[in-house]
């Protein structure tokens, strides 16, 4: 896939990619409510799946490349492409990413969070706060001029700092009318090198951080990766737009300000 070219995306299609974001970004925000113990994946995804209908888009994870479900729900030691399942039930004290990917008139939000169900233990909420960090300071790396190297580069050196390892065989992707498209954006590496980053570019960014060994295994259904050592992963994911000054995450949404008494 790496390639190939590198779509450079007009400001009309990037404005048909903040549509799409901003729509991702409120899924993960409808459902983060009802990430409580009892609740179980299979529900997260129905009522992803009925929400992105009735907002008039697709969700894009259903049936690509044979995928089951809507979203993807990764409990635990599962590292990315967990399966909702009416036999997961979410408890006390477990972590759980939440991957949505609406598709709006033909362009793809992607993105995640780790959510908290209950308390979480102390290594779980270092985990997820480091990971949500690199997330910020690889999107931070990103400057036209740049090289792809320098995201991994941050997120590296800051998820190794705190005593955590780096997912290798899952990367960030350019994304737009195509889910997966060049370049391929790892969460590890050296800066000065790779591509150059240019205005234009879309692409996510999605790290995802052990606990212990950075070694991943796919469980027997070929979907579910999960951590060799089944100790802890989490994952935070956005779609950025590089601009000519610098980048603009298109799945953020903006503050909400209190509206005026
Ligand atoms: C053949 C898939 C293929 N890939 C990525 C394909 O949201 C995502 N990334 O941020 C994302 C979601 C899905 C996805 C859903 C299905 N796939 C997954 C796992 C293995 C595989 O091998
Ligand atoms: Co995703």
């Amino acid at each position: 896939m790496d390639n190939e070219a590198i779509v450079l995306m007009s400001k009309r299609e990037i404005e048909k990619m903040r549509q799409a974001g901003q729509l991702a970004a409120q899924l993960l925000n409808y459902l983060e409510p009802m990430v409580k113990p009892g609740v179980s994946t299979l529900e997260l995804n129905d009522a992803a799946e009925a929400w992105t209908q009735k907002h008039g888009a697709k969700s894009a994870p259903l049936g690509y490349m044979g995928f089951p479900k809507s979203i993807c729900t990764s409990v635990n030691e599962v590292v990315c492409h967990g399966i909702p399942s009416a036999k997961q039930i979410l408890k006390e004290g477990d972590i759980i990413n939440i991957d949505v990917t609406p598709l709006v008139e033909g362009y793809h939000g992607d993105t995640s969070k780790t959510f908290f169900v209950g308390e979480p233990s102390a290594i779980a909420r270092k985990l997820v706060e480091v990971t949500e960090e690199c997330l910020m300071r690889g999107i931070a790396a990103v400057k036209p001029g740049g090289r792809i190297g320098d995201i991994g580069a941050a997120i590296q050196e800051y998820a190794e700092a705190q005593g955590f390892s780096v997912v290798r065989d899952f990367v960030g992707h350019g994304v737009g009318r195509i889910f997966h498209m060049p370049p391929q954006i790892p969460h590890y590496g050296t800066r000065g090198k790779g591509k150059k980053i240019r205005p234009g570019m879309v692409f996510t960014i999605e790290p995802m951080i052990n606990e212990g060994t950075w070694e991943v295994e796919v469980l027997a259904d070929k979907w579910t990766a999960v951590t060799k050592d089944r100790k802890l992963s989490a994952q935070f994911e956005h779609t950025i737009a590089v601009t000519e000054n610098g980048v603009e995450i298109l799945t953020l949404l903006p503050d909400r300000v209190a509206a005026p008494v």
